[in-house]
């Protein structure tokens, strides 16, 4: 993929992602984003979906500074993230990495747990990230593949995967809202 590609997604991104918005990724702006996500759908932090999704995040956190914190500083620079998104994400490693997380942030987004996200609680997941209703709803639109209206945790999964470690198109870049 053109380096320039990867570079407008990892920056994407990382700003998503950067909740103190410092510049660098650490274990607190992870807390601060599932702490945001529990109280946009009002769940309580101990709750069954609270804790999946703190659990979640946590690990993910353990993971990514094994993956990505190159000089073990314990943030995560645009530089690291650029460079782990350039050589070293992989297709195969996706499910051990992105799904325990992907599995957590659908059962949050889940209001009515019928297991599947319906447009709208798809939009809800994302404004709690930031995102505008409109990019939230383009989103919504471009993962549901098979078109049934309804978003399955394995069209969420195959989404934010792609957006990782696929082309950047119309479909990868508007999973988290229109990448730039
Ligand atoms: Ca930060
Ligand atoms: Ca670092
Ligand atoms: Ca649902």
């Amino acid at each position: 993929m053109a380096i320039d590609a990867i570079a407008r997604k990892s920056d994407h991104w990382f700003k998503l992602v950067d909740v103190n918005g410092d510049g660098r990724i650490q274990h607190s702006d992870l807390q601060a984003l599932a702490d945001r996500t529990l109280k946009h759908f009002g769940y309580e932090k101990g709750s069954a979906k609270g804790r999946r999704l703190t659990e979640a995040y946590d690990r993910a956190w353990v993971s990514m500074a094994e993956a990505m914190d190159a000089d073990r500083d314990e943030e995560i620079s645009k530089e690291e993230f650029r460079s782990y998104m350039e050589n070293n994400a992989k297709k195969e490693n996706a499910e051990k990495l992105l799904r325990p997380v992907t599995d957590a942030e659908f059962a949050a987004a889940d209001v009515d747990d019928d297991g599947l996200l319906s447009p709208s609680e798809y939009a809800k997941l994302l404004q709690a990230w930031g995102l505008s209703s409109s990019e939230a709803e383009k989103g919504a639109g471009n993962i549901d593949t098979n078109r049934d209206g309804q978003i399955s945790s394995e069209e969420y999964f195959r989404a934010c995967r792609d957006f990782f470690v696929g082309e950047l198109t119309s479909r990868t870049g508007q999973v988290f809202g229109q990448v730039k």
